[in-house]
């Protein structure tokens, strides 16, 4: 069986963990979101596709559910030191050693996709892990400025970290999308799977980036397979990322029901076969079959047990 996962950072990766507990004879890719990924200090990072690597690899530190675990910060502390900005970017000296290495081969021109695949060798994270594109694609995020008062983008990152999300944001612009493509082997690990899902990320900044990418919500939209997506809200509250804060910027109702609608139904033009909503949570999506599931993923069974749901909404799953 193959299972293709679109997924963002934290909730996604955590998800992945459960479709492999799920199903652990399965084929399964990870289509991941690469408009988080930044340049700072002369080192290309690459936030949602080092977090499912390091999670499914085991080097996560799961408190934080980013960057590596047993990490120390000399390096962040020195360019500190030197006022090198940004010093509100969270660089570990281990998670450094990742930067080096993918920008050193992304510099001696080997794709984003060779960089993530030489990386995954270390790692083994025992998904398939492509990047959604080769191309840079940025999310920008459009503030109204403190100073000036006039509207200007800054980086995801900035706004995301430094800024805790609580500027007002008036729009998100994904910087390159219009020239980029499907990342080698997506479209057709999309096309040819027997489930498509949508991990609980943020529908806004991650797994709607993937999705801006020219070809790949065609490629949903033709899959064999059931889409099935998972709601990140639940009981009208984002459970982490922030998705609250993003799917108002795009004028999508903070509910499980608003995210599902905003997928749409794959029937009518959009991309559901099914949404799954947490217990309790009522959603009404015409032309989608909507199940109400636990999907607080507050172990590893309940994670295990939201990805047996998924597979089998997609008619996938097997005991
Ligand atoms: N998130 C934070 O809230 N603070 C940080 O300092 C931070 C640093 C960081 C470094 C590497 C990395 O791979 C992820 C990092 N993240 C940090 C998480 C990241 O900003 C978000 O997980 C994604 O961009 C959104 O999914």
């Amino acid at each position: 069986m193959h299972i293709v996962v679109l997924a963002g950072g934290v909730g996604g990766a955590r998800f992945l963990r459960g479709v492999l507990a799920a199903a652990p004879d399965a084929e399964v890719t990870a289509v991941v979101n690469t408009g988080d990924d930044v340049t700072l200090h002369g080192l290309r990072i690459c936030p949602d596709l080092d977090t499912v690597m390091y999670t499914l690899g085991d080097g996560i530190d799961e408190d934080r559910g980013w960057g590596r675990r047993d990490e120390s910060w000399t390096v962040k502390d020195e360019l500190a030191a030197y006022g090198a900005e940004p010093t509100w970017f969270g660089l570990g000296d281990r998670d450094i050693a990742t930067h080096l290495v993918r920008t050193r081969m992304l510099d001696a021109g080997y794709p984003l996709s060779d960089v993530t695949a030489a990386l995954a060798q270390r790692w083994q994270p025992g998904v398939r892990l492509l990047p959604m594109s080769d191309q840079r694609v940025e999310t920008h995020v459009v503030v109204d400025d403190p100073d000036t008062g006039r509207p200007r983008a800054i980086h995801f990152q900035e706004w995301w970290i430094r800024h805790r999300a609580a500027l007002a944001a008036s729009g998100f612009v994904q910087v390159g999308v219009d020239d980029a493509r499907p990342g080698p082997g997506v479209v057709e690990a999309i096309s040819t799977a027997d489930a498509v899902v949508f991990a609980p990320s943020n529908p806004v900044v991650s797994i709607g980036t993937v999705l801006g990418v020219p070809g790949i919500r065609d490629a949903v939209r033709a899959a064999t397979g059931r889409v099935v997506g998972i709601s990140p809200i639940v009981d009208g509250a984002a459970l982490r990322g922030m998705a609250d804060r993003c799917l108002p910027v795009v004028g999508v109702e903070v509910s499980a029901e608003g995210v599902g609608r905003h997928y749409g139904a794959r029937s009518t033009g959009g991309l559901l076969d099914a949404w799954l909503v947490h217990t309790g949570d009522q959603a009404t999506v015409p032309g989608v079959d909507v199940r109400a599931v636990p999907l607080l993923m507050s172990s590893p069974e309940a994670t295990r047990a939201l990805a047996q749901a998924a597979l089998d909404a997609a008619g996938a799953g097997h005991r």
